[in-house]
């Protein structure tokens, strides 16, 4: 399931002990020194819809965050509809790291919001198990973008509607017709300032790209 990566800048997607194993051999064996696994997903979405929010809430290391003043000249540009304390702006990534059981972590990587950063999409996704799509119900469109790129490059992806304080709450099936969403695609309503209602979005998002993994191998 997990995807190398042989981006040196960034973390591994897998990592294993045994190498460490074979030179220290006086080493007692533990259970920490199980092979661990590391997967990479994305956490993707339209502008201001709280992945960087996301990440932080959820990451037990401090999280890596490249974020930059919002300018007046921005403010024509970047709908601040329902964000308006917002007052910076994911420019590169975010990163952080959860463990989600013994033995399995994700690396999380917030793209930028900003359609101007499409660029670097391509590097963000490559290796990554899966993707959590963030969706505000009052811009739902904005979400559609990352939605069709990785049904394009057939990348496992949950959504999880960051429920804003205000906006009015729909059911999930409707927001998925909305998405037009396969229907085994999981739609999860969240909190991204949240700790658990995250790291439940997370679960859910390696347990589905985990069925479509098995689908894909027998089929
Ligand atoms: N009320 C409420 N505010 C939120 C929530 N999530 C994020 N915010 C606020 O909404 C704003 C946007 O959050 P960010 O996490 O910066 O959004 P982002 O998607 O990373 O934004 P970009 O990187 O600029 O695309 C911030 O001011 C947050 O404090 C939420 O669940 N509820
Ligand atoms: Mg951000």
């Amino acid at each position: 399931m997990a995807s190398a990566h042989s981006d040196a800048t960034a973390p591994p997607t897998t990592t294993s002990t045994k190498a460490m194993k074979q030179t220290t051999p006086t080493k007692p064996v533990t259970p920490a020194d199980e092979p661990a696994l590391a997967l990479k997903i994305l956490v993707a979405g339209g502008f201001g819809v709280g992945k960087t929010t996301l990440v932080g809430a959820v990451s037990e290391i401090r999280p890596l965050r490249t974020e930059e003043q919002l300018t007046e000249a921005s403010r024509g540009v970047d709908d601040l509809g329902g964000v308006e304390q917002k007052t910076t702006t994911t420019v590169a990534m975010d990163f952080g790291r959860i463990t989600i059981r013994q033995g399995l972590s994700l690396y999380l990587f917030g793209t930028p919001g900003q359609d101007r950063f499409w660029f670097l999409w391509d590097e963000l996704a490559h290796g990554a198990l899966g993707a959590v799509v963030l969706a505000d119900t009052r811009r739902l469109q904005d979400c559609f973008p990352s939605v069709d790129y990785f049904e394009r490059r057939g990348i496992p992806f949950v959504v999880a509607v960051n429920c804003f304080t205000g906006a009015r709450k729909h059911a999930v099936e409707r927001i998925s017709r909305a998405l037009d969403l396969e229907t085994e695609t999981p739609v999860i309503l969240c909190d991204a300032r949240e700790r658990d209602s995250g790291k439940k979005v997370l679960i859910a998002l390696v347990e589905h790209a985990s069925r479509l993994h098995a689908a894909r191998m027998l089929s």
